[in-house]
């Protein structure tokens, strides 16, 4: 690939009058990146693979923060391989861990890959297709560099490292820029292929929530990924929730609250199938953050809602008071796509009396979809209830 082959030229931009001089101007510039290039000058220019890019986006002159993230691979379910982001690689997931940033902030985030090459080698779909994992990110600003793409070389190999940068854009009225404030998710884009479909299927993705100051904070999150063969976070039925009745705790597969906490839920599609997500017992706002804010104008035009469509790469997210008005008691959570419901694309969030316990009357809970647990052959992770 050439320098100039994505160069777009000045004399095209309607905006932009000819001016006298403009193509020696131009010349400079290859010249400049040819040699950056060639001299691989503070990261600023990635060797090899034709992309010149800043490695930071504009706005982030140095990161504020910066976190480890491990890709490993998990015990199979059934005959599935699955992988999973961490914050270490004995607490990998799938979701991975929840992201936080505030508006404004940049963050640098460096990708182990500990994914074993076998592993790679077998979810890998096209032999020519290069071996590794990435993370790449939705909503927040990144250069070329934090791609997470084949394309852009900014992969990880097996066994290495890199660091990605995201930026928290903030809004400007100035610029029009919108700012970045939302929920939002991450994934892997190379695994199996050059859109990470085999990374993805395998466990390969997590939450991100942006706030500005001032939003209302959660007392717990929990992130929800709904996927092909009705699963939830890559489970069905019973699998989708091991919640210990003595002693459950919040994870991917228990969904647990007490009364009056402030739960939050980050919700994203993955895969090939369109869903609907509904809660039992609970509504949000339809907005940027699902809450109507106090004082809010217009709060009578922002629609209440319980149910909400979720097509792949989509994602959403809102509070709610855990059985606010309602109590506690096992609150169904599904696709209300009658044939993914049915098919065990159901869970539940488990909202505990304000002690911690769940009063009489509700300590039995059952799923109404015994589909086999999980989405490998073999079922593995199935548990019984009652
Ligand atoms: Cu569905």
């Amino acid at each position: 690939m050439s320098a100039s082959a994505w160069r777009l030229s000045q004399d095209d931009t309607a905006a932009e009058p000819p001016r006298h001089g403009s193509s020696t101007r131009r010349m400079l510039v290859v010249a400049a990146t040819v040699v950056l290039t060639l001299l691989g000058a503070g990261g600023l220019a990635v060797a090899g693979s034709g992309v010149f890019s800043a490695e930071r986006p504009e706005g982030c002159t140095k990161p504020d923060r910066s976190i480890q993230l491990y890709a490993v691979e998990l015990p199979k379910d059934g005959t599935q391989i699955r992988l999973g982001y961490g914050l270490t690689p004995q607490t990998a997931s799938y979701p991975g861990p929840t992201m936080e940033m505030m508006e404004g902030e940049c963050l640098a985030i460096t990708l182990h890959n500990q994914v074993p090459v076998a592993t790679l080698e077998q979810l890998r779909t096209d032999p020519a297709h290069p071996l590794g994992v990435s993370l790449h990110v939705h909503g927040v600003k990144y250069t070329q560099l934090s791609d997470g793409t084949v394309q852009s070389g900014s992969f990880v190999p097996p066994g290495q490292s890199r660091t990605y940068t995201w930026f928290a854009q903030q809004r400007n009225n100035r610029t029009g820029s919108p700012g970045t404030a939302g929920y939002w998710w991450y994934h892997d884009h190379v695994v199996g292929g050059p859109h990470g479909t085999q990374g993805l299927g395998a466990g390969l993705f997590g939450g991100l929530v942006v706030r500005r100051p001032g939003d209302p904070k959660p007392d717990r999150t929990y992130t929800v990924v709904f996927g092909d063969r009705q699963s939830i976070n890559l489970r069905r039925g019973a699998a989708t929730d091991t919640c210990d009745a003595q002693n459950p705790q919040p994870g991917p597969t228990c969904l647990v609250a007490r009364k009056g906490e402030k739960v939050e839920f980050i919700v994203v599609g993955i895969g090939n199938d369109m869903h609907t997500f509904h809660l039992h017992g609970h509504s949000w706002a339809d907005t940027r953050t699902g809450v109507v804010g106090n004082g809010q104008p217009f709060a009578d035009s922002v629609p209440i809602i319980d149910n909400k469509p979720l097509g792949p790469g989509d994602s959403f997210g809102f509070q709610v008071a855990a059985g606010d008005s309602v109590g506690p008691g096992h609150w169904m959570l599904h696709c209300h796509m009658q044939f993914h419901s049915d098919g065990g694309m159901s869970t539940m969030l488990h909202v505990l009396d304000e002690s911690g316990a769940m009063p009489p009357g509700h300590d039995q809970h059952s799923h109404p979809a015994t589909a086999a647990a999980g989405t490998g052959a073999g079922g593995a992770g199935e548990h019984q209830h009652n």
